[in-house]
């Protein structure tokens, strides 16, 4: 629901109090309109041609038949630009919780004046009469045309616009049916779920909010563009929205070319999912924006990782891919260090493709990797083979090679969800 709320609470003008209304389209009031609003908001030479007008005059609040309570509430539009003025007068001490501010459907925009839903909300010293967001005692104003960006980011981003998911701590969307199938390391997939805390997985909704290092050696293909513990519920959006016609599918097609030569690829289908603006847990107000754009053309799929600003946060962080048994897996750098997150985030300065803040990747099928003790190892990854460290091993495309090698002072040789490796200080 649309609602602007100036002051959201139980009243009754069945005794006492007025509620009034009123239009302007010229006169005085439009001139006011157009001074406040180029007084509040500088620099955008606006003028007003209609003002709407709504009091509630010394309405009781229900059952206090008696007490009075006036606010009022103003809206100014004038070209594309429109505007509210919330004044406040004498608020009675509430009974009733009062919610002050606007929001919009799906909660895309919303503000709440502060005090709202406590006791500084009404009464001779309420926040809203004493306070001000313009420097004009008891009058708050916003611009209300539309939101902070408008969903507009780097020209790096795909576009952000679609369904939001719900506000969670560690939810994930609805099952997503995909309008094209998508092929993920061999695996044709019909659905998606888009998981809050910063990861894709198609079989199954996942909550996990720890990172684990990839590769994982499990039972889940995943896509973790960020893989951390998010929050959604205060700010920020989880969005998600599929593509099979129009510029969109041009971008890609013209992206994934230009990033994989020789392929001659047309894109059939993105799908985008972006987490913008979204908290980590527990820090609520931290702002984190990142995309993963996955690109179908039938038989050939890839991922584009997109990001923003990556607010800065000591938890750890995994980006990049995995899929069941590890067969293939990748880990974008920076995963796993202080480098994963803040300005000087590497996923967000760096790149695979020479395009900053974007990383590319082909995920429909994989070189052949190599066979170890029955299991499949990915070409160019490496392990040792035994509890002390002695024996190091690669995947070549020509096999499995081991040779005598020690870990390096002051690693350590720690057990993995595959064999063995050595590693400096902590380990997963
Ligand atoms: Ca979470």
């Amino acid at each position: 629901m649309d609602i602007i709320a100036p002051f959201w609470t139980f009243m009754d003008n069945s005794q006492t109090g007025l509620i009034l209304y009123n239009q302007y389209t010229n006169g005085s009031v439009l001139q006011q309109a157009t001074q406040d609003i180029n007084s509040y908001f500088p620099n955008l030479n606006f003028s007003a041609e209609w003002v709407f007008v709504a009091t509630w005059y010394e309405v009781a609040y229900y059952p206090t038949t008696g007490t009075k309570t006036t606010f009022q509430v103003v809206l100014i539009s004038g070209g594309e630009k429109s505007f509210v003025l919330m004044n406040y007068g004498s608020l009675a001490e509430a009974v009733w919780n009062v919610q002050a501010g606007y929001d919009t459907i799906n909660s895309f925009h919303y503000f709440t004046i502060p005090g709202s839903l406590s006791s500084s909300a009404s009464g001779v010293n309420s926040t809203f009469s004493l306070s001000s967001n313009i420097n004009v005692t008891g009058r708050w104003a916003f611009q209300i045309d539309s939101g902070p960006d408008n969903f507009k980011f780097k020209g790096h981003f795909y576009p952000i616009p679609g369904l939001a998911s719900y506000r969670s701590l560690d939810g994930s969307s609805p099952l997503i049916y995909l309008q094209r199938p998508f092929v993920y390391f061999g695996k044709t997939y019909n659905y998606i779920y888009v998981n809050h805390n910063g990861h894709l997985t198609f079989n199954s909704p996942f909550s996990s909010y720890t990172p684990q290092r990839f590769p994982l050696y499990g039972s889940r293909d995943i896509i973790a563009p960020f893989w951390t513990d998010l929050d959604n519920r205060q700010n920020g959006f989880v969005l998600y929205n599929q593509y099979t016609s129009g510029s969109v599918l041009q971008q890609a097609t013209q992206d994934i070319n230009s990033y994989f030569p020789n392929l001659n690829f047309s894109a059939e289908w993105v799908f985008v999912a972006t987490w913008y603006e979204v908290a980590y847990f527990p820090t609520t107000g931290t702002k984190t924006t990142f995309q993963a754009v996955l690109i179908s053309g039938g038989q050939t799929s890839f991922v584009l990782m997109n990001y923003g600003a990556i607010a800065s946060t000591s938890q750890n962080v995994q980006a990049g891919y995995d899929t069941i048994d590890s067969v293939h897996h990748l880990t974008i750098p920076g995963s796993f260090s202080s480098s994963a997150s803040g300005v000087n985030s590497t996923f967000s300065l760096s790149s695979n493709i020479n395009v900053t803040g974007r990383w590319a990747f082909q995920i429909d099928s994989g070189p052949d990797g190599c066979q170890f003790k029955n299991r499949s190892v990915q070409l160019g990854d490496f392990f040792w083979s035994d509890s002390n460290c002695t024996q190091k091993c690669t995947c070549t495309t020509s096999g499995v090679h081991c040779i005598t090698k020690l870990c390096s002072f002051p690693e350590t040789c720690q057990q993995t969800n595959f064999q063995f490796l050595c590693f400096n200080g902590k380990s997963a």
